[in-house]
């Protein structure tokens, strides 16, 4: 007897699905593969049920001889394993990122004379219905929130990219890429204090208030699913902190970064060019005190940044602060540097993983950009966030058009390097 392969990564059964398994039970018996749940966060959206869950629900389905789970994006180990007949898809990886997939089982499938089928993808209102509804699930606070800590779990590190609106938010939540047979995505939103500042023309300096900030998360939210890493400065007063943590968690947020600076906040990035005053451990210690005893959850993260290194105080002072702050209560530590050089953030991780395995450190590589992602989960970082890289890019493609123009009197000079306008309307989605 023949046995088809089918693979899905869905948190529930449509009738697409069923589709799928009716046209693949024609050519044999079904065995349904059930994407690991640390491949589809890369390829897919997260989960919203547990990998077992939802080989749970697939079993479910009668008439199937056996649902495993898949634990490569591009099927090799279930071709090596299980030498299926035939491999059994929706139609809609025959063009898109999922191309790769799909070129990569048809390649393996033609070494033994194994067969792909193509199925037309269901397109209809109710599973548009069903898809839409799995998406606004993930974007419930209770999901939400808890999903970073889910994120750092599964990923060897976590991707964060700075967002300041819901276009921003959009390009985080939607852009995949396929490169050398992988997919690729953002698993987090940064909102930066300084691109929130700067998108509304104001310096980085704990001007733009809460109320504002919020309202950027929110426009944020509104139209994305994934997690939200948010800048809280130094977190202010500790009697305003504690507003702020139960504000952000009822939101959804999944963690709040807050450097021990006290005074007029000025951006790290100036180093000690600006005078910037370091708060104490004590003093630091009790917001960080304070901010978990007010939280409600378990999800919520108050990650403390030390900012030793920028203000040229040394690594035992940042380590020292380190260890102070986890023993308040920190979810996890944020090491800051200005140097182009990464070394001073490898040592400082390395000589904290010695004495604290688990603690999740964050790093913000906007300086010492040459080091990748890879190298910096090898001294035991966990969430690397791209803080400012989409509003520095955006702003000289925004200044050089506005000069263009003004050069030329009319804009058809600048019309090759726009974003079709179509292409502008289908990336916001419409209900
Ligand atoms: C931000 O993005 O606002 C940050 C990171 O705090 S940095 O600008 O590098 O200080
Ligand atoms: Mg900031």
């Amino acid at each position: 007897m023949s046995f088809v392969y089918t693979c899905f990564t869905t948190d529930i059964i449509h009738e697409g699905h069923l589709n799928i398994i009716n046209e693949a039970k024609k050519y044999g018996d079904v065995i349904i593969g059930v994407l690991a749940d640390k491949v589809m966060v890369r390829f897919n959206r997260f989960p919203t049920l547990e990998e077992s869950e939802r080989v749970e629900m697939l079993r479910s389905i009668e008439g199937i001889r056996d649902v495993i789970i898949q634990k490569d994006l591009m099927y090799d180990s279930v071709i090596d394993d299980l030498h299926p007949d035939y491999i059994i898809h929706g139609d809609n990886w025959v063009s898109g990122p999922m191309k790769a997939i799909r070129d990569h089982v048809e390649m393996r499938l033609s070494e033994y004379g194994g067969k792909l089928i193509d199925v037309p993808y269901t397109y209809n209102e109710n599973v548009k219905h069903a898809d839409d509804k799995i998406k606004e699930k993930l974007a419930m606070p209770e999901y939400r929130r808890k999903r970073l800590r889910q994120l750092i779990r599964l990923c060897p590190v976590v991707k964060a990219i700075e967002v300041h609106s819901g276009l921003t938010g959009l390009i985080a939540e939607k852009t995949v890429v396929e490169n050398n047979g992988e997919l690729d995505q953002f698993d987090a939103m940064w909102i930066s204090s300084l691109c929130d500042s700067t998108a509304k023309g104001k310096p980085d300096i704990e001007l733009v208030d809460m109320t504002s900030r919020f309202r950027t998360i929110d426009d944020v939210m509104e139209v994305t699913t994934k997690p939200v890493i948010f800048d809280g400065d130094t977190g202010g007063l500790i009697e305003h902190f504690v507003y702020t943590v139960r504000s952000l968690e009822r939101m959804g947020v999944s963690a709040i970064i807050i450097e021990d600076k006290v005074g007029l906040k000025k951006n790290s990035l100036f180093g000690t060019e600006v005078e910037q005053t370091q708060d104490t451990i004590e003093h630091f210690s009790e917001k960080i005190r304070a901010g978990k005893k007010v939280q409600l959850t378990d999800d919520f993260m108050i990650i403390a940044r030390i900012e030793s290194l920028i203000l040229e105080k040394g690594m035992e002072d940042a380590l020292t602060r380190a260890k102070a702050f986890v023993e308040a209560g920190a979810d996890g530590i944020m090491i800051h540097s200005r140097k182009k050089d990464p070394a001073e953030i490898l040592e400082f991780c390395d000589k904290f993983r010695m004495e604290d395995k688990d603690t999740p450190i964050v790093v913000v590589p906007s300086s010492f950009n040459s080091v990748t992602e890879a190298e910096l989960a090898e001294h035991g970082v966990n969430i690397v966030i791209y803080a400012n890289q989409l509003t520095r890019s955006a702003f000289p493609a925004m200044e050089q058009t506005a000069k263009d123009i003004l050069k030329y009197h009319r804009a058809l000079e600048v019309d090759d390097r726009l974003l079709p306008i179509k292409d502008i309307i289908s990336l916001i989605d419409e209900l």
